[in-house]
């Protein structure tokens, strides 16, 4: 068995009880590092996805260069549509774009359900080569979308500040969305599971866009996969993080995941009040105050931690990183939180 040589995050997520919480960024792998920028100025998105070379690098980077816990491999979640033959494109400046969007039932009869080891086989490729890469050093994160989440670009075609053909296709057509919201859940599983048997030392499930469904329509469409997934996966502890969707912390704590991500409209106590005191929660930096000046973010850690105690609690931010963050400030988010006491 490997032994590795920073499990600080992993005893956070078993609970135990920490002279300081571990600490790693959403999103740390791509978007703000200058030697990131520069391999992204030479391959598209699934050239570095797709390269397990390439995404080796780029999940490395944060350990070396910011000195995070945990490693999150370099992927996407829409890496699942695509190998369901739902074609995506990235495209800078505007982000994913799906050209041929879901709209009927016949259409998810379409969607393909491939092996893992004929449509993904590079990211596990991936994962091999990044534990190679890590030696050990810290814990590597495999991640996938909630099957919600997938749902919202499948249908609206790319990314919205509403999903509102998303949630149409939900409304109008619930037996056709909830047989597409089975069929991601089920490759979803088996991606993850593939990704564990690889080597990843946790996952995390992202509903990014859970926020974007009432309390009822959450129950209805977004929880019982992502607890299907929670319950379906094993060997390693899963992480489940519903931005916006405070409202199903309580039954998402009971899904039987080891941690819960937390966005920054919830403070520790009110977190704590809907969940208990049994799970590790994982959070909740807004990620636009690492635009604030240093002191001011070391301030506002040292209170965020005085918040959550240092006992099941992961620092992180409350989404993924902002391009824009500077990379000093990146890093005083991280040291401080290292450099933690009481
Ligand atoms: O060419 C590029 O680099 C484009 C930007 C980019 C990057 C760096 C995209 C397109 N995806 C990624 C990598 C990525 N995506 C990671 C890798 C690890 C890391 O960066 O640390 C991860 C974990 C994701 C996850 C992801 N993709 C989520 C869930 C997390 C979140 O931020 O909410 C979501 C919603 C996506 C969709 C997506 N892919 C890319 C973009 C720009 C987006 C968001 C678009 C939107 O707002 O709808």
């Amino acid at each position: 068995m490997e032994k590795i040589k920073n499990d600080i995050f992993l005893r956070a997520l078993k609970g135990e009880t920490l002279e300081r919480p571990p600490v790693w960024m959403m999103r740390q792998a791509g978007r703000y590092l200058p030697d990131f920028m520069k391999l992204k100025a030479k391959y598209s998105f699934f050239e570095r996805a797709e390269n397990p070379e390439l995404a080796t690098e780029i999940t490395v980077m944060p350990i070396h260069q910011i000195g995070v816990d945990a490693a999150i491999l370099f992927s996407d979640i829409l890496v699942i549509p695509k190998a369901m033959g739902c074609p995506v494109d990235i495209i800078t400046g505007i982000g994913p774009v799906l050209p041929e969007p879901i709209t009927s039932m016949a259409d998810v009869d379409k969607l393909l359900h491939p092996s893992i080891e004929e449509s993904l086989s590079h990211v596990i490729k991936s994962v091999h080569l990044t534990k190679e890469a890590l030696n050990n050093e810290v814990p590597l994160i495999g991640f996938a979308g909630s099957p919600w989440t997938i749902l919202c670009y499948m249908v609206q075609g790319g990314g919205s500040k509403t999903f509102d053909k998303a949630k149409q296709f939900c409304f109008e057509q619930p037996e056709a969305a909830k047989k597409l919201l089975d069929k991601i859940t089920n490759l979803t599983i088996e991606y993850l599971q593939a990704k564990i048997d690889a080597g990843v030392n946790a996952v995390q499930v992202f509903d990014s866009w859970g926020g974007m469904l009432s309390p009822s329509d959450y129950a209805e469409f977004s929880l019982p996969y992502m607890e299907r997934i929670t319950k379906s996966v094993h060997g390693v502890p899963v992480i489940l993080f519903a931005k916006g969707a405070h409202y199903a912390l309580p039954q998402l704590a009971a899904s039987g995941a080891s941690a819960l991500g937390l966005d920054w409209t919830v403070t520790p106590e009110y977190a704590r009040s809907l969940v208990g005191n049994d799970i590790t929660l994982q959070g909740n930096f807004d990620p636009s105050r690492l635009l604030s000046p240093i002191p001011e973010i070391q301030k506002m850690v040292k209170e965020m931690i005085d918040g959550f105690g240092t006992s099941k609690y992961i620092a992180n931010l409350g989404h993924g990183i902002l391009p824009n963050i500077p990379v000093d400030h990146a890093k005083a988010f991280v040291d401080a939180v290292k450099s933690f006491s009481k």
